[in-house]
């Protein structure tokens, strides 16, 4: 490894290299004026299949499946890689530039909220579902929620960075983040050890945020990392987030703007219900 010595101020003088150098920056404000589209709905969604968009489009569709019809809504794909969360319309409904964002119609002046653990809440709280009531319980499932929204950066930022997308290995970084991915499974997997779901018997918001990140990496070898960290240990959270993946809602939401995978599974944009219908030509 180089010995690398910090100036006395940093300067952004050139790339990082890696997987998204290209995106990131130093500051923050749109880079081009874009007005976003808008659907039919009250619900506008811009986002991504990630592990933080899929939360979104997750409960939705379980919200739809309860026959919630209100939370019928438009989805438009924000294209990370090619800056769109930098575009005039996005960055005024999430000043952050990241997906997902929601924008809510419904309400006068329209609703814009940004953070996705903020959107599960705003949901589950305007519909009734999802987000229990007893005190106890709601924050029982706050505190999974919460958890998680802390959690991601050490997954994502920290151990899927280092480990998949930095331009060289370092063993320090990799050390560092895969410590405490490992830890983080074993705290959820020692919860669902004696709980059905996070929150007890209940399915929740909390399964559904934390279901898109820890399901990715305990069933579908996100950053090719499975063997890795001993995916398959974590008996709990596999047998949890395959029993979550078997709910058509979750199969539905996750396939909701992603531009990737088989051809005849993605919808790159949802509209109706009947998007999910496409078949190859
Ligand atoms: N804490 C945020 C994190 C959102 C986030 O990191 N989104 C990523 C994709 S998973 C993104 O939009 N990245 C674009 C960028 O960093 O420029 C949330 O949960 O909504």
């Amino acid at each position: 490894m180089t010995e690398y010595t910090p100036p006395k101020v940093w300067t952004w003088d050139k790339e990082s290299g890696g997987r998204f150098a290209n995106i990131n920056r130093p500051i923050a404000g749109a880079t081009h004026d874009k007005e976003l589209p808008v659907g039919e709905h009250n619900l506008q969604l811009h986002s991504l299949a990630t592990p933080n968009g899929v939360k979104v489009t997750i409960l939705l569709e379980e919200l739809l499946e309860l026959g919630v019809t209100e939370a019928e809504y438009d989805a438009y794909t924000i294209n990370i890689g090619e800056g769109d969360q930098f575009g005039s319309g996005f960055v005024a409904l999430n000043p952050n530039s990241k997906i997902p964002a929601l924008q809510d119609r419904s309400t006068t002046p329209p609703t814009r909220v940004f953070e996705s653990g903020a959107i599960l809440v705003y949901l589950a709280e305007k519909f009734g579902h999802f987000l229990p009531t007893d005190p106890s319980t709601r924050a029982e499932c706050m505190s999974w929620l919460m958890w998680q929204m802390g959690s991601a950066p050490y997954i994502g930022g920290g151990f899927g960075h280092f480990y998949a997308y930095a331009p060289e290995k370092i063993e320090y970084c990799i050390n560092r983040y895969t410590m405490e991915a490992k830890r983080l499974l074993d705290v959820l997997d020692q919860r669902l050890a004696d709980n059905e779901f996070l929150c007890g018997d209940e399915y929740t918001i909390a399964d559904m945020a934390n279901y898109a990140w820890y399901g990715a990496l305990v069933l579908h070898n996100i950053y090719d990392a499975a063997e890795f960290i001993e995916a398959d240990s974590y008996v709990n959270v596999v047998r949890w987030a395959k029993q979550i993946e078997e709910r058509p809602a979750v199969q539905r939401g996750r396939r909701v703007n992603r531009p990737w995978g088989p051809e005849e599974t993605r919808v790159v944009e949802r509209h109706s219900a009947a998007d999910f219908d496409i078949k190859p030509a």
